[in-house]
């Protein structure tokens, strides 16, 4: 119950609530509202939803598509420095569209974790907007870095999510929880 009281009081102190009734806490990132990117990762127009208004991050397609598991052309990614307000494991969704089975995977890297950690994300659904779940990893209260980073060309991302409800599927957009986010100022 702490944990639940705690969460609420963060949550009216940055003035969205996150908390459902079961007492999950769920945050939720743009993709395009990252704190920092690297090149091959690009911003593109349109989302989930075929929303022109919307956005979405991708690693461009190589020339030619890599036909077979190579290994990325280059490191390009985007962190999202985000502030976790209750210590807890949380399972992270991510809404991808993938290219095909050649380009349909991120590396998903947590504060110090590298390429090396198998630690990404992937299904075998293409060319369709759809929710794919990862890992589930423990983070302490405080800021923490989370990236998406070229795993395979022609992956896209719209949101990712980090729940700590383990009974949950998101199936939709999701309002984003960008106070829970740190941006560099323009
Ligand atoms: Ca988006």
């Amino acid at each position: 119950m702490w944990k639940l009281t705690l969460a609420l009081i963060v949550s009216l102190v940055l003035g969205v609530v996150l908390v459902n009734a079961a007492g999950a806490v769920t945050l939720v990132f743009e993709g395009e509202n990252y704190s920092w990117i690297k090149p091959t990762m690009t911003v593109g127009t349109g989302d989930f939803k075929g929303n022109d208004s919307g956005g979405h991050v991708y690693i461009k397609l190589r020339r030619p598509h890599a036909e077979n598991e190579t290994g990325p052309g280059d490191d390009g990614n985007t962190t999202y420095k985000v502030y976790v307000p209750v210590a807890e494991d949380y399972t992270l969704w991510s809404l991808v569209r993938w290219y095909d089975g050649c380009g349909n995977s991120f590396f998903t890297l947590v504060d110090d974790m590298s390429p090396e950690t198998p630690a990404y994300i992937t299904d075998a659904r293409y060319q369709e907007w759809h929710w794919v779940k990862g890992k589930k990893f423990h983070l302490t209260v405080g800021w923490h870095l989370i990236r998406f980073q070229n795993r395979e060309d022609g992956a896209k991302l719209d949101q990712f999510l980090i729940t700590t409800a383990d009974e949950f599927t998101p199936t939709r957009r999701m309002p984003e929880t960008s106070a829970y986010l740190w941006r560099p100022s323009e």
